[in-house]
């Protein structure tokens, strides 16, 4: 049984139909995948993670009931390459979401970091568990900045939360609910059809698109101008006179001035 109750607000089918609620885990991402056999869509939510993670080693920083931090299990039969853009119909969902209830133009940073007020509000950390290159499972992991009104140094200049930005208190089981409303319509959708029916909606919603931009890679960091989002996910950008792709994978994406 839970304590976080979402069910009041939740329309959906099958996702968060089944929640786990646990006061702290290292990350629910890991807590998802070591609980493998649950069923599909079922949520795993925190009050507080000890090893909240980002990409590449990266952490997240996740206090106790600060923010709503949160892991959706999915089982689609898919091959692992076939879900690879998943994340941006995450970050679609978060937007949607976030802007319908909170009433703020929250945008999403390509691929699918959230920001409100040219600051993170929001991230997306999807990892999934493959055998022989079919998907077993894939765990979307949303970490999302609600009643924190001060944070550490190394993030207090880039990061915000719902309470900064709006001055209000969202309670976490509405703002998951709603989350995870919108998510189901557009992964259902997306299981059948990939991006091809919510690129614009996504496109329309990054704040990526029109700006200069540096392409952060390990090797070099390379300045470009960002034009469109394709249907792939991917990120299309001029660069030297030269008009290229690139996969959330391959770069990070840096504006050249502050955050954003
Ligand atoms: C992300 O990574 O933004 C993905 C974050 C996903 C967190 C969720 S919480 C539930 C689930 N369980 C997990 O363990 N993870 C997921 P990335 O794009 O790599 O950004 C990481 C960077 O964001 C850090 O290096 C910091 O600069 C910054 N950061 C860390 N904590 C933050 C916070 N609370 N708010 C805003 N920015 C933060």
């Amino acid at each position: 049984m839970s304590d976080i109750d979402i069910s009041k607000y939740l329309t959906t089918e099958y996702i968060g139909r089944n929640v786990v609620h646990i006061k702290s885990t290292d990350s629910t991402n890991s807590l998802a995948k070591r609980e493998l056999n649950s069923e599909n869509g079922t949520v795993f939510i925190a009050d507080c993670q000890t090893a909240g993670r980002g990409r590449n080693g990266k952490s997240w920083i996740s206090k106790n009931e600060e923010g709503l931090w949160f892991s959706i299990l999915l089982k689609p039969d898919k091959k692992v390459k076939e879900l690879a853009n998943l994340t941006l119909v995450v970050g679609l969902a978060v937007v949607k979401a976030i802007n319908k209830l909170c009433n703020v133009n929250a945008m999403i940073k390509w691929p699918n970091d959230i920001i409100l007020d040219d600051r993170k509000l929001c991230g997306v950390l999807c990892e999934s568990v493959v055998n022989n290159g079919h998907c077993e499972c894939i765990v979307c992991g949303i970490g999302i900045n609600i009643l924190t009104t001060c944070f550490d140094e190394e993030i207090s200049k880039i990061a915000t939360s719902l309470k900064i930005s709006t001055k209000s208190e969202y309670s976490r089981e509405e703002i998951c609910a709603i989350i995870l409303n919108e998510f189901e319509v557009l992964y259902i959708d997306y299981l059948e059809n990939g991006l091809k029916n919510s690129i614009s909606e996504y496109c329309k919603n990054c704040i990526t698109i029109g700006k200069e931009i540096s392409l952060v890679t390990n090797k070099e960091n390379k300045k470009a101008l960002a034009i469109d989002v394709n249907n792939d996910g991917e990120l299309i950008v001029v660069s030297d006179g030269e008009t290229i792709t690139v996969s959330s994978g391959e770069v990070s994406v840096r504006g050249l001035m502050g955050y954003v």
